[in-house]
C-alpha cells in the first residue's frame, strides 16, 4: 500500500512533466531555487499543446502582446511577434527561444511519456514510471522510474484528445486527421480532394477555411453552431511593444490584477443600462468593427447585456452568409455568447458563401457512421477522401487521469476523482502530498490568458517548495474540507456567469459521454484566484496539512 519502491533516495528533489508554457517556466525556476530538477516531455519538442496542433489555421486568439513570459527581461525584450494573433508554428518558436534561453532544454527526455506516478507514505517520495518512444528506448534502455520530493504535472488543459464517439471511424479507407495530433512527418495536401471536417470549436473554425481555399469539396459537419467573432489580427503596435519592454515586471504584476490576466486591447466605455436602443446598437457594431464585440459594453458580463451581445452577433451570421438556410443553421440559438468557448475568425461565415462548401447540420441529419468511403448521415452518404476530427479534448481531468496516479494509502486519482476533480486553488489535491497540477480544474484556466496564469501557478507552487523546504522537506496536501469549499466557490462562481451552468460544454465535462458533470474553470476572476493563493503563502498555508519530514529525507 503507497509502497512505490524500496529506494529511499530521490534521484532529483522536483519532476516537471510537460514543457508547454508552465513546464518550461518550472524547470526554470526548480533549477533557479537550487533544485536537482528533471523534466519529461511526450514530444520530440519543447511547445505542449502549441507542438501538437498544428493544423492548418491554428493561431493564438489572445493577443501576443500579453500571451507570453514576463518573467524574464531578455526574453521580452529579444523576441519580436509578427502579429497580435500569433500563428502556432512562431507560438512554438517562442516556446524553444525561451526555453533555450533559460538553458533548460537538456534537462528534458523528450520523447518520453509518463506512465504513472505513486506516492510512498513510507519514504514521502514519488516514483515516477516513464515509457521512451519505443525507438529510443532501444537505443538507450531509456525507460526509468526516478524518484523525486515534488512533482510537477504540466501537462495542460486540453492536451488529452477526446476518442471520437463515432461508429465506424476505423473503417474509413481514405486519409483521416486530428487538430490535436497533426501530423509532423508529412505536409497534408488537401488540393482536388473532397474534406469532411467534423466539430466547429475553436479547432474547427479555424482549420475549414484554410481547407476550404484549396480542397474540390469541404463538408462541414456541425452539430452545435457557435458563436464566432472577429480576431484581434493584425500589425503589432510599436507602442505598445516598447512600453512593455520597459518594465516586464510592472507588466506581470498588473495582469495579476485584471480579471482575466489580460489586458484588453479595447472595451465598452458604456455601462449596459446608461444607453438607449440607439446607442446600444452603435455600440454593438462599433465593438465589431474595433474587433471587440464580447466587450460591447463596460458590464458585458451582465446578463440583459449578454443577451444583446448574443442578439446582434446572430444578426451578423445572417448577415455574413448569403443563403439564408445556411445562415440559419450557422446561428446559435442553445445557448449565450460565452456558455461555450467564443470561437474568432475573419473568414469563417464567409467560407460558406464558397461554391465548394456546405455545411451538414447533424442536429437535423446525425451522423449514423464512418464508412469504408465517407460519412453516412440519417439523409444520405458522402463519400470523402479525407475526414478531419476538430472533436476536441477530454478536458482538465482528462490529461490527469491519463496518468495512473496514486496517493497516500493506495488512493488512485480514479478514486478520488470518481464524481469529478477536486482539489484546492486548482493545484493540490487532498491525498496526494507534494504533488502539483498546474492548468488543470478549479483554476482561471481558460478564462484567463494561459500564459499569465502559467507563470503564476508556478510561482505559487515553488512558494509552497520552498515554504517546505525551510521546515526541513516537510510534504503538504490541501485539507478534503478546503477543497470542498473551493469546489462549491468555484460553482458558485459560475452561476454569476451567462451561459456557464446552463450550456453543454468541455467546462463541464458534458462533451465526453459519461464523464461527471462538474463545471471545472474558477470563474472568480484572476485577481481573485491569485490574492487567494497569496493568502496561503503569508498565512502559512492555513487550509492545508503539514505532514511531518518522511524519516528518510
Ligand atoms: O474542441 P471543442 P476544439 N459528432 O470541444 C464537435 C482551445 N483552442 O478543439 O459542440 C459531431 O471546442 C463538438 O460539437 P458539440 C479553446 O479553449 C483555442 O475546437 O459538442 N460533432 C464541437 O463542435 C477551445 O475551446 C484555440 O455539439 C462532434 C467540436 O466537435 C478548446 O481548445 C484554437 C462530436 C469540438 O469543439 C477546444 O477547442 C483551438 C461528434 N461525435 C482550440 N464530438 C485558439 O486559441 C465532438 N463534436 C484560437
Amino acid at each position: 500500500m503507497g509502497k512505490a519502491s524500496d529506494k529511499m533516495i530521490p534521484d532529483c528533489d522536483v519532476i516537471v512533466v510537460g514543457s508547454g508554457f508552465a513546464g518550461i517556466y518550472a524547470l526554470r525556476e526548480a533549477r533557479r531555487r537550487g533544485f536537482h530538477v528533471r523534466g519529461f516531455e511526450k514530444a520530440p519538442d519543447v511547445g505542449g499543446t502549441w507542438y501538437w496542433n498544428s493544423y492548418p489555421g491554428a493561431r493564438c486568439d489572445v493577443a501576443s502582446y500579453y500571451y507570453a513570459y514576463f518573467f524574464d527581461r531578455e526574453v521580452v525584450r529579444q523576441w519580436n511577434w509578427s502579429n497580435v494573433c500569433a500563428g502556432q508554428e512562431e507560438i512554438q518558436r517562442y516556446l524553444r527561444f525561451a526555453a533555450e534561453h533559460c538553458g533548460i532544454v537538456d534537462l528534458i527526455s523528450f520523447n518520453t511519456t509518463v506512465r504513472s506516478a505513486t506516492y510512498s507514505d513510507d519514504t514521502g517520495l514519488w516514483a515516477v514510471e516513464t515509457l521512451a518512444k519505443e525507438t529510443l528506448a532501444k537505443e538507450t534502455g531509456a525507460n526509468e522510474t526516478v524518484l523525486c520530493r515534488y512533482l510537477i504535472l504540466a501537462i495542460g488543459a486540453l492536451s488529452e484528445p477526446k476518442t471520437p464517439d463515432i461508429e465506424g471511424v476505423q473503417n474509413f479507407a481514405g486519409e483521416m486527421y486530428f487538430t490535436s495530433y497533426w501530423p509532423k512527418d508529412k505536409v497534408v495536401d488537401f488540393r482536388g480532394k473532397r474534406v469532411g471536417v467534423i466539430g466547429t470549436g475553436s479547432s474547427g473554425v479555424q482549420v475549414i477555411p484554410e481547407v476550404a481555399k484549396v480542397a474540390r469539396d469541404v463538408h462541414v459537419f456541425q452539430r452545435t453552431a457557435n458563436y464566432v467573432v472577429p480576431t484581434l489580427a493584425g500589425p503589432m503596435n510599436p507602442a505598445i511593444v516598447s512600453s512593455l519592454r520597459e518594465n516586464p515586471d510592472a507588466v506581470r504584476g498588473k495582469l495579476r490584477q485584471t480579471y482575466g490576466g489580460n489586458q484588453p486591447l479595447n472595451i465598452g466605455k458604456h455601462r449596459f443600462h446608461e444607453l438607449d436602443e440607439a446607442g446600444r446598437l452603435a455600440a454593438l457594431e462599433r465593438a465589431w468593427e474595433g474587433h471587440y464585440v464580447a466587450l460591447a459594453f463596460w458590464d458585458a458580463h451582465l446578463p440583459e447585456a449578454n443577451a444583446a451581445i448574443s442578439d446582434f452577433v446572430r444578426g451578423k451570421i445572417r448577415e455574413l452568409v448569403r443563403d439564408p438556410r445556411t445562415a440559419h443553421r450557422l446561428v446559435p440559438w442553445d445557448h449565450p455568447l460565452g456558455g461555450k468557448r467564443v470561437c474568432q475568425s475573419d473568414i469563417y461565415f464567409q467560407t460558406f458563401n464558397e461554391p465548394n462548401v456546405k455545411l451538414v447540420c447533424l442536429r437535423e441529419t446525425p451522423i449514423e457512421s464512418v464508412t469504408r468511403d465517407g460519412i453516412t448521415t440519417s439523409a444520405e452518404t458522402i463519400p470523402l477522401d479525407v475526414i478531419i476530427y476538430a472533436t476536441g479534448f477530454d478536458a482538465m481531468s482528462g490529461p490527469v487521469l491519463a496518468i495512473d496516479i496514486t496517493g497516500m494509502n493506495g488512493l488512485s486519482m480514479k478514486q478520488a476523482w470518481a464524481d469529478g476533480p477536486m482539489n484546492y486553488l486548482g493545484t493540490m489535491v487532498n491525498g496526494f502530498p507534494n504533488l502539483f497540477l498546474p492548468s488543470s480544474a478549479m483554476s482561471p484556466s481558460v478564462f484567463s490568458n494561459m500564459a499569465t496564469l502559467a507563470e503564476q501557478q508556478i510561482d505559487f507552487i515553488f512558494d509552497t517548495v520552498s515554504w517546505l523546504e525551510e521546515r526541513g522537506s516537510a510534504r503538504i496536501h490541501p485539507r478534503a474540507d478546503s477543497q470542498k469549499r473551493w469546489r462549491e466557490e468555484t460553482l458558485q462562481s459560475a452561476k454569476r456567469r451567462p451561459g456557464a451552468l446552463t450550456t453543454k460544454s468541455w467546462y463541464s465535462g458534458a462533451n465526453v459521454p459519461g464523464k461527471p458533470r462538474v463545471f471545472m474553470v474558477y470563474c472568480g476572476g484572476f485577481k481573485r484566484y491569485h490574492d487567494a493563493c497569496s493568502a496561503e503563502v503569508e498565512g502559512g498555508f492555513p487550509s492545508y496539512e503539514l505532514l511531518p519530514p518522511a524519516v528518510s529525507t
